[in-house]
């Protein structure tokens, strides 16, 4: 009987005894499955009938299909209970869930300490209803230099610092020129920051010829150096200590008058002077003014109506103070060992 061909021709009542004495053979679920394809599969044998029943005399073929359909039914219930008897029996059981295995666990990646600063320093700005902006990597000369009251023959523009892309095109060097695009744009109040990757021609064991900073720009009315230094304090005090002490210092910024470069307590020592701060108790993070008349007029601001404060910063120095970096040059290697820290 276990010749398909044979099967074929035999009779329903015949293929029903058979499967049945074959079923009270069966001990185990992979001999119950082998059956179950045996007879229920896509050449299974009683498949094989159902199919074969378009063969018959047309006045068969109802009462046929009826009763091949009507044990098809039975034997997929017969086989389901006696699958369940036997996992039960045999403890097997191939669909449940082993909610006692431990979890596959997936590779999680880590922020770039830079990425994760630049967010901490977007998020402080953020808060104290600062918006942030971001500006092209490639700049007009205009809006890199001459907007910013940086004139032709003027140091800064050396060709040791800049990289040409052409006569007028460069490479960003500061993150600044984003500021003048936005101010031609909307008028005062403005509250930006300008984070992002800048380039100068210089590089050695403390420069990178690729950097990031974030530089930023309040205007309205009655700014004053004052609201500045709230400002740097602020977020001095969130991005590190409550108890960090800042000191201004005069400076000189072609874009900024007055000009101050700005100073906070040694992080790592507290002011004791160590190799940190070159044994001064100070580190110097921050440059910072008001913003130059020179630069309003060349957005169209009334220099009498209004006045603001901007500051830069420089990204991978902070982060080296957060996070206690001592090499510039960790950041651009993407050693896995170093990055998996963050
Ligand atoms: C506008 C006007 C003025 C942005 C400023 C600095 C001072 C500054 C440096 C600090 C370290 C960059 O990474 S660094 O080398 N930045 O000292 N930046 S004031 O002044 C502006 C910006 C925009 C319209």
């Amino acid at each position: 009987m276990n010749n398909l061909e044979e099967i074929k021709n035999s009779s329903l009542q015949e293929i029903e005894r058979e499967v049945f004495r074959e079923i009270n053979e069966i001990k185990d679920p992979g001999s119950l499955e082998h059956l179950s394809t045996k007879y229920l599969g896509r050449k299974g044998i009683l498949t094989a009938f159902l199919r074969n029943i378009t063969q018959l005399p047309v006045e068969e073929r109802p009462a046929a299909g009826k009763s091949a359909n009507l044990l098809k039914v039975k034997l997929e219930n017969t086989l389901k209970d006696l699958k369940a008897r036997l996992e039960s029996e045999t403890g097997e059981n191939n669909d449940a869930i082993d909610v006692t295995l431990p979890g596959r666990i997936f590779p999680r990646g880590t922020l770039h300490p830079i990425t994760r600063i630049s967010r901490e320093i977007s998020a402080i700005f953020s808060r104290i209803g600062f918006d942030i902006v971001e500006g092209p990597e490639v700049e007009t000369d205009y809006y890199n230099f001459e907007a910013l009251n940086i004139p032709k023959y003027h140091p800064a523009r050396d060709m040791q610092d800049t990289f040409y892309v052409s006569e007028n095109i460069v490479l960003r060097t500061h993150t600044s020129p984003t500021q003048p695009r936005v101010m031609e744009k909307v008028k005062p109040p403005v509250r930006i920051i300008a984070p992002g990757k800048v380039y100068r021609c210089d590089s050695d064991v403390t420069h990178t010829p690729m950097f990031h900073q974030v530089e930023g720009l309040m205007v309205d009315r009655n700014v004053s150096f004052g609201d500045l230094k709230g400002t740097l304090s602020t977020f001095v005090h969130q991005l590190f200590d409550e108890d960090i002490s800042l000191r201004f210092r005069p400076s000189f910024f072609p874009f900024t008058e007055p000009s101050a470069e700005v100073d906070i307590r040694c992080v790592m020592c507290r002011g004791a002077g160590c190799r940190v701060c070159s044994g001064t108790g100070w580190l110097e993070v921050l440059g910072a003014g008001m913003v130059h008349p020179a630069v309003f007029e060349n957005v169209g601001y009334d220099t009498e109506e209004y006045t603001g404060f901007a500051f830069g910063m420089g990204i991978e120095r902070l982060a080296m103070l957060k996070y206690g970096i001592d090499d510039l040059r960790k950041f651009f290697e993407n050693d896995m060992r170093f990055l998996r820290q963050f």
